[in-house]
């Protein structure tokens, strides 16, 4: 089952279920204490509490009519980082000095997680992304993301970009924060799939497209399967001495870089697919 926050023609915005092609509302007064697309998250049973919140008065609406929003509320979004081999070699590539740092944390029991966003700086569909007006180097990664809920279960996957300064992080480890975390640094969605429908990691592909000027400018794809680590081990580490009484997003590492010449412009637009969820699109701003 697909949940999604959107919003209509008219203005108002809602919670959704997403069957194929169209949306149906889901009516929360009918429960008490649940008001938002988390409550729903958080709850014992997030299926069966939205099949029971499916409003029979409403029709289905087609996916076209509404615009969906990032399917985020008071949620913390980390990220996990070289956790594809592709993404350990393009580290180390990009920084002089740091290298070994990332050919470590490859092979380490312990993964590298990082702080990525606050709810207000990610974007939704359709939403922009940023490039930092002092990198000149700056990539999109798309990630498979899990949405972990205060509990500390995953209960559903979307689909994340974690927009990168590559020089800044390439300059000096240290510089990570900056490279990562900025407005409009992060962007989620459509939809979370819940996890009651399992995934194949092998035929969970992720496929980046970006565009210049209406053509392709750089394809990637991966596999889940690529991912050195399993994502409850990714999971444990983030939740080890640690609450999240908002619960969190993880982006779970990227397995796609684009070669060193490229770097992200203003108005280029980051299509990314994920099998199984969808497909998240953002235009790029600059500065
Ligand atoms: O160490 C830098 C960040 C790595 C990252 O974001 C990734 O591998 O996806
Ligand atoms: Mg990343």
């Amino acid at each position: 089952m697909k949940l999604a926050k959107v919003r209509l023609a008219d203005g108002a915005t809602h919670v959704v279920a997403v069957e194929g092609e169209a949306v149906r509302l889901l009516d929360l007064s009918q429960v008490e204490h649940c008001r938002t697309l988390a409550d729903i998250l958080h709850a014992a049973d997030p299926p069966g509490l939205a099949r029971f919140l499916i409003d029979p008065n409403a029709g289905q609406i087609r996916v076209g009519e509404v615009q969906f929003l990032a399917p985020i509320d008071r949620q913390e979004v980390w990220a996990a980082g070289v956790t594809y081999k592709r993404s350990q070699l393009a580290r180390m590539e990009e920084s002089a000095h740091g290298a070994s740092h990332y050919d470590r944390v490859y092979s380490a029991d312990r993964p590298e997680l990082f702080f990525k966003a606050t709810p207000n700086r990610v974007s939704g569909p359709n939403e922009p992304v940023r490039v930092r007006r002092d990198s000149q180097w700056s990539v999109p990664e798309p990630e498979f993301t899990l949405v972990i809920n205060p509990a500390g279960k995953i209960v559903g996957n979307t689909i994340g970009n974690d927009m990168s300064a590559r020089d800044i992080e390439g300059e000096n480890p240290l510089y990570l924060p900056q490279a990562k975390l900025y407005s409009q640094c992060c962007a989620l969605g459509p939809v979370v799939r819940l996890t009651d429908e399992a995934l194949s990691p092998d035929e969970t592909a992720i496929r980046i497209v970006i565009q210049r000027g209406g053509k392709d400018v750089f394809t990637g794809e991966t596999k889940l399967s690529q991912m050195k680590r399993q994502l409850e081990d990714l999971a444990g580490w983030l939740l080890k001495e640690n609450e999240f009484p908002n619960g969190a997003f993880l982006l779970t590492g990227t397995g796609v870089v684009p070669p060193d010449e490229f770097a992200l412009r203003a108005e280029d637009q980051v299509h990314i697919t994920i099998a199984g969820i969808g497909t998240l699109s953002n235009p790029v701003v600059m500065g």
